[in-house]
């Protein structure tokens, strides 16, 4: 009587958290980050259908065992009709795999080829270098044809055991398509902002490049996920997105700052 008592109460306590968290955008992302860019929304969209998908096919299963554990319970010591090559049967569970996993297939090539999508001429460059243990973002502008380094952010490496500094800050501005070029020299690392919804191998020897187009101004957290040695964990930094007009003061203050520098 008491173990039924708890159990209804558990199960009212678990609608009432199920209810006070279905309004919220949180629960119909399914885990994931709040997206900033156009491409995250798409990630976003992929990782939904994908659940739904998953859920489909979940209650399909679930119907199929809860028919069988009411209606074909023991009867009798009876052996029931045994039944083989069921044709029909068998033609239908190698075919109804087949069409979920090609249906999964489409939408992840289709979704994959557009979040890699990379463009002729992307208005940003960033090279982004990940190191033991802090990230450089050099950014890049072509000045006649060639490429020339406009502005430099150094994260300071964090000693092995020592208090972490400030983070290293990558700007970049809100509305226009960012190209990150990812290098290491050291070890592999990855470039990771959960607001983005999308992760990349920073590769020595090889150079990773990917693009996107952030919509929310803001600051977002982002890391090192591979890991990469001792203080892998504290390889932090942020991305700062802006508006273009504050970009522009960004890239020019730092133009400034660099001709100060050489007088
Ligand atoms: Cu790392």
């Amino acid at each position: 009587m008491r173990g039924r008592r708890a159990l209804r109460s558990a199960a009212a306590l678990g609608l009432l958290a199920m209810t006070a968290t279905a309004c919220s955008g949180e629960v119909a992302r399914l885990g994931m980050p709040e997206p900033i860019s156009d491409q995250a929304e798409r990630m976003l969209k992929l990782w939904q259908g994908s659940w739904i998908a998953a859920f489909a096919v979940g209650v399909v299963v679930w119907g199929l065992i809860i028919w069988a554990v009411l209606f074909h319970r023991k009867r009798s010591d009876d052996l029931p009709p045994q039944v083989r090559y069921n044709m029909p049967i068998e033609i239908l569970y190698t075919a109804v795999p087949f069409v979920i996993i090609a249906v999964l297939f489409y939408f992840t090539a289709r979704d994959q080829n557009y979040v890699e999508k990379l463009s002729d001429d992307p208005p940003v460059v960033v090279d982004v270098t990940g190191f033991q243990w802090s990230w450089q973002f050099d950014y890049k502008e072509k000045v006649g044809g060639k490429e020339q380094t406009v502005a430099s952010v150094v994260g300071v490496p964090v000693a092995p055991n020592a208090p972490s500094g400030a983070k290293p800050v990558m700007t970049i501005p809100s509305g226009q398509k960012v190209r990150v070029r990812l290098h290491a020299n050291d070890v592999i690392h990855s470039f990771w902002v959960p607001a983005l919804l999308y992760k990349k191998d920073v590769m020595p020897g090889y150079t990773n490049e990917f693009e996107f187009t952030a919509r929310k101004e803001g600051l977002y957290e982002g890391r090192c996920a591979e890991l990469c040695g001792v203080d892998h964990s504290r390889m932090l930094f942020q991305l700062k997105v802006v508006s273009p007009a504050e970009y522009a003061k960004f890239i020019a203050d730092s133009k400034a700052k660099a001709a100060g520098g050489a007088q």
